[in-house]
Order: structure tokens, then sequence, then C-alpha cells
């Protein structure tokens, strides 16, 4: 029976960082999946994930089961974080879950239960493994316009007139901020747009946020979510702490849900019986970790400061990237990458460009023409920048 199975794509992430590990080069330069690097190379473990663990381990007094939805002080302080005073306690039903991942997949399945025709409509581009999900679970999905390969801008005329296409009760999957994999992201005023074309269309909207706290801010990273949480009486929200905690593998995620206060109980009720058919209980290392965290004043300043650091250092590497560009091509066309945030740009290059830079000089970049600025540091963003020049003489 087994022998029946077909080999499946390949994640293109993935198997870049198998190839990356591959090449003998002692120069080689890893841009592709998206984890952050210090200047040194690591991922280190943030101090207050450090402590927390430390406490942990001295107060923790069992490892038996907590609850289908996991920890409710774990959702409470992860959904304030992330909501604010957007937050309406009453109307959110929420359950921990594997990494965002888990996230997204609890609640593509929550939608085909509440309604197996809902469109998914996502931004071209997005994040590979929402359209593999998709598929794997067989919900339609459509795209709408989202970025101009051209210009490194949002093309946002494309998207309003896409949007406006949406069918009530159809679902619009948008990035709460740092877009993957393009960098490029709405302003306050587009997000206003959008929400209210979303509610007009009478359809939910579903946000990835996977990167708060890597772009403007945590809170200004925020800040489309909240708005559309203002403003829509449905919505569903899938975080992530792998990347502003760095606790990767612990898979520490969270699927919310806003709506009529009528309703909390039931879709609460079906989120938990969710859960417990795809894996019963989620994990609960990384989830205790953002909690003790979240809930001491100590820690949380100290995990501010430390992201703090790791989004400003991101920052200053677009600026001396785009500089470096700007001089070596004689042009503003790399310019967008100073104005994209988050962790990714997408760099508008062909795939023979990319492979060339790969076989030339070594770097890595994913075949979309994405880069993870965290890859880089002062002294490896002229070698890219040099790289990227020669593909165009
Ligand atoms: N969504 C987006 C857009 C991402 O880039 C990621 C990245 O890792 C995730 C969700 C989920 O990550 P994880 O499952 O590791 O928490
Ligand atoms: O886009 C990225 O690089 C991150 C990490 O299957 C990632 O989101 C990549 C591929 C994947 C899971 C996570």
């Amino acid at each position: 029976m087994l022998g029946n199975l077909k080999d499946q794509p390949a994640d293109k992430i993935l198997a870049l960082m198998a190839s990356y590990r591959e090449d003998p080069r002692a120069e080689k330069i890893d841009l592709g999946v998206g984890v952050y690097k210090d200047a040194q190379g690591n991922t280190p473990i943030m101090r207050a994930v450090k402590e927390a663990e430390a406490r942990l381990l001295k107060s923790e007094t069992t490892k038996s089961y907590v609850a289908l939805a996991g920890d409710p002080a774990y959702a409470k302080a992860l959904s304030e974080l992330i909501l604010g005073d957007a937050l309406a306690a009453d109307r959110m039903a929420a359950v921990a879950t594997p990494g965002g991942t888990g996230a997204f997949r609890q609640g593509v399945d929550l939608v085909r239960m509440a309604n197996p025709d809902a469109t998914f409509h996502v931004s071209a581009p997005t994040w590979p493994n929402h359209l593999s999900i998709l598929k794997t679970v067989g919900q339609p999905f459509v795209e709408y316009r989202y970025f101009d390969n051209a210009t490194g801008e949002v093309d946002f005329d494309g998207m309003m007139e896409d949007l406006g296409k949406v069918a009530s009760g159809d679902v619009v999957l948008v990035h709460g901020c740092c877009h993957n994999p393009t960098g490029a992201n709405l302003t306050e005023a587009q997000w206003e747009a959008v929400a209210d074309l979303i509610g007009e269309r009478g359809a939910i909207a579903f946000v990835d946020l996977a990167y708060q706290g890597f772009g403007d801010g945590l809170e200004e990273d925020a800040t489309g979510t909240r708005i559309l949480a203002r403003k829509l009486p449905e919505m569903l929200i899938g975080a992530s702490c792998s990347k502003n905690f760095g606790i990767y593998r612990e898979r520490t995620g969270l699927l919310m849900g806003l709506c009529d206060p009528a309703h909390v109980k039931t879709v609460q009720g079906n989120m938990n019986h969710l859960n417990r058919q795809n894996f019963s209980f989620p994990p609960d290392h990384g989830a205790r970790i953002v909690t003790t965290i979240l809930n001491d004043a100590e820690l949380t300043a100290d995990w501010k400061a430390e992201l703090e650091e790791m989004r400003t250092g991101m920052l200053a590497l677009r600026e001396q990237l785009a500089a470096e560009l700007r001089r070596l091509t004689n042009s503003d066309r790399f310019d967008f990458i100073a104005r994209h945030r988050g962790m990714f740009s997408r760099l508008g290059l062909s795939p023979e460009q990319v492979e060339a830079i790969r076989k030339d000089f070594a770097v890595y970049i994913v075949g979309d023409s994405r880069i993870n600025v965290a890859g880089l540091n002062e002294e490896t963003v002229p070698k890219l920048a040099q790289a990227i020049a020669a593909t165009y003489e």
C-alpha cells in the first residue's frame, strides 16, 4: 500500500537550505530560510527566553496534559500583545497551535467546517506553505494582485480592484506585517481602505502574523491587524512566536477567532475539537516561555530591548545595501530595499540572475529573488551588492 505513494514536490526554501549546507566554499552566504541571524551568523536564544526557561525549570512541578486549547494564560497574554486595545475578550476564541503554520492549518480547517465553499483570496505572491496547505485541505483559493515586481512596491490599485470582486463569505488572507516573500507592506491608510472593502464585501479577514516586532516596532506592526479587528464583525488571526521570541523549534502559535459574543462558545468548542482531531494537546513549553515573559515586567522589558536591537540591525543592513546598490548601479532602482520591512525583500531578479549569483558568488537567494536581510552583515552587504550588480553587466 505504501508503494502507492508518489514523491511530493520539495519545499524550495528548505531545499535551498540543504544545497547551502553542501557547498564547500568558505565564503558562502545564506540568504535563504527565514531565520534571524546576528552579525556572526548565529541564531541565539534570546536572553529573556533563557531566563524564562531557567525559571520554568525550577518552578514546574508536572508535565501532565494542559488543555485542548492550551493554557488560557498564554492566549490572554499573546492576544493582548497582538490586539492591544482592539481586543474585546468577550468576542474572542483562541487555541494554542504548533507554530504559526499550525495556526494557519487549524484556521483553514475551521473555515472548511463552517463553509467548505469559501474561497481564500491570497496575495500574489504569498508564503508557499499557504498554497500547499490550502491545496492539501482542498479549500479553493485565488490570487489577488499585491506586488509590483518592477517597482518593488505594493500594487495597491490592483489589490483593491481584485478584492472588490470578493464574494460574501469568502476569506481574504493578509500578512499582518513584514510581508513574506516581498517585504512590501500596506500603509495605515491602505489598511483602513482594505478593512472597509472586506467589510463591504461581507468577507472574513484571515491575518497571518509571523513577524510582529521585526518591521516598524511591536505596536506599529500590529496596526493593520487592529484596524481589521475594530472594523470587521468576524476575523481569524494566526500568530507565530517563532521569530519574535526566537523559539522556532518549540512550535509556538495561536489561532484566534473574533466573532459575535453569542458565537464564541461554539467557535471555541470547534477549535478545541479540531486540535483534538489533529494532535489533541498543543505544545506547551514555548507557550509557557512566552507567558512567563509577557507576565513579568522585567523580562518583557529585556525581551523588547533585544527584539528592538534585532529590528534596528536589520534596518541598518537595508540602508547599507540600498546605498551600496545605488552606488554600484548608478540608479535608485533598488531603493525599495530600504523601504521594505521585516526579514525579507524580493529583489525582482530573474531565476537566471539568482542562479548566477549562487554559482559565481556563493550567495544563496530563494529562486523568486527573495533575500533574508538577517543573513547579511556589514562585511557581506558589499559582496551581495557586487554580485547583484554583476548580473546586470
Ligand atoms: N506565516 C508566515 C508568513 C511565515 O513566514 C511563517 C514563517 O516561518 C509562518 C507563518 C509560521 O512559522 P512557524 O510555523 O515556524 O511559527
Ligand atoms: O519563509 C520562510 O523562510 C520561513 C521559514 O516550510 C519556513 O517562513 C520556510 C519553509 C517552511 C517552513 C518555514
